[in-house]
């Protein structure tokens, strides 16, 4: 049975600057189990491993001096089928440079991992969206202060569900900073404390308020605003 087509109409997480959305079971268990497969399939010499997670940036890692271009170059297909088929519907891509994301970084982290707070830096155009597969995870947000730099405590949490799909843009994604605590277990969750508790999928596991993290992978899509034809590229590398 064809899935319905997917409206953001009531995905908006209210109490966020402008915009966050966050769509419960974006991804059937199926879906997520095949992705999941596909990436356990890769060489593990296509990951990078960082100090406090790894790192699969697909279809590859930015190049040039800023690190901010890609090289032409289709997404795995384990990647954009059923994802980037549905995200088309919600037509969040439309005015952006190519229409749709061309780079998906995947994130994996065990349980008491996680990653800085920081913002999406300005290579990509300013819409991330964000699949969770195997775990859930909370993600903290940041304000900044008058100065430009970053509040020493989060102001919100977003609880992210495994086979769940965030988006961030607009204020959001320019004022706002994002990380993950590198905690193994997540404490004082309701719905005074997570933003986006009335639209979870099921509050089941969490209405004790405590909740154990797994092993999680997070699907990062973008646009990167540059992109280059291989040819040029090897050009710009031997001038180097
Ligand atoms: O794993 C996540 O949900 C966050 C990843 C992230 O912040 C990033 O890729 O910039």
């Amino acid at each position: 049975m064809a899935s319905p087509a997917l409206s953001l109409e009531d995905a908006q997480i209210s109490g966020l600057p402008e915009s966050g959305f966050y769509v419960p079971e974006f991804l059937s268990p199926e879906e997520e189990q095949y992705i999941l497969q596909e990436i356990s399939k890769l060489p593990s010499t296509r990951w990078t491993i960082l100090s406090h997670r790894r790192l699969l940036s697909l279809p590859s890692q930015l190049t040039g001096a800023a690190r901010d271009t890609l090289i032409a170059a289709p997404m795995p297909p384990f990647l954009s089928k059923v994802v980037l088929d549905r995200l088309a519907q919600t037509r969040l891509f439309k005015d952006s440079p190519h229409g749709a994301p061309n780079h998906c970084l995947v994130n994996e982290y065990q349980p008491g991992q996680g990653i800085m707070p920081h913002v999406d830096g300005p290579a990509y155009y300013p819409i991330t969206a964000t699949v969770s597969l195997a775990s859930h995870t909370v993600l903290d947000i940041y304000k900044k202060n008058d100065q430009g730099e970053r509040e020493a405590t989060p102001t919100w949490h977003i609880l992210q569900e495994p086979r769940s799909l965030l988006i961030t843009t607009g204020d959001m994604y320019k004022d706002t900073l994002h990380g993950i605590s590198e905690d193994d277990e997540d404490k004082d969750l309701g719905p005074e404390t997570i933003v986006n508790w009335n639209k979870l999928g099921d509050k089941t596991p969490y209405e004790g308020g405590t909740a154990k993290r797994q092993n999680r992978l997070s699907l990062t899509y973008r646009d990167v605003l540059k992109v280059a034809k291989l040819g040029g590229a090897m050009k710009f590398m031997n001038k180097r």
